[in-house]
């Protein structure tokens, strides 16, 4: 626990490399991570029977001078696709149901995907400059469809809590795939 000896508490952050220090934790996320999330299972297994490709990585510096204190991160979400789906984060809702999050898009392009737990959809684009304030109750998954990394700044209380199991088991209404080239929703098996 910080006290306030440490205090002001400063990050560094670089908008060309999307990276800042000093970093606490780095949290990388591979296809065998996400194997639930993508659509096309027989993609994923043939992609990893040959590889784990890294899809992202998440940064983070979480300020603990209390439990209820904030935390800094930095999500770094590679460009590609598994299959015709393009690369996105996991996604979660947070436990807490008090808990909303910012999220600042600062590098690239994609969607923010936000839904409830009754499966209402909203996606709002993203270019570097957006910020958008996740409400409590809303799952949160950033999608990149650019062809350059996608990367975004968040901050949320350590309190909030992550809870997957709603992705896990329904994921999102919309998936967002390549449909003659460009990126196109798509309602979701699962939904439907
Ligand atoms: C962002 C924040 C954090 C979260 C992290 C990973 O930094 O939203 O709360 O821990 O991304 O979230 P996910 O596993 O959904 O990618
Ligand atoms: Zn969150």
């Amino acid at each position: 626990m910080l006290s306030p000896k440490d205090y002001p508490i400063s990050v560094q952050y670089d908008f060309a490399s999307g990276k800042f220090d000093p970093v606490k934790i780095r949290d990388d996320r591979n296809l065998s991570d996400l194997q639930m999330m993508f659509h096309d299972k027989s993609v994923v297994q043939s992609t990893l029977a040959e590889a784990d490709p890294l899809i992202y990585e998440v940064w983070l510096h979480p300020f603990e001078t209390s439990k209820s204190d904030m935390a800094l991160g930095v999500t770094r979400l590679l460009p590609g696709k598994i299959g015709d789906e393009y690369h996105m984060t996991k996604g979660h809702i947070h436990e807490r149901d008090d808990q909303p999050e910012i999220y600042f898009c600062t590098q690239g392009e994609g969607y923010l995907l936000l839904q409830t737990i009754d499966g209402e959809f909203r996606a709002e684009r993203w270019t570097a400059g957006t910020i958008s304030h996740i409400p409590p109750m809303w799952a949160h998954r950033a999608v990149n469809t650019g062809a350059d990394m996608l990367v975004f700044v968040a901050s949320y209380h350590l309190s909030a809590g992550h809870d997957y199991a709603p992705i896990i088991n329904k994921g999102f209404r919309k998936l967002l795939l390549e449909r003659e080239g460009q990126p196109t929703f798509v309602e979701s098996p699962r939904w439907t």
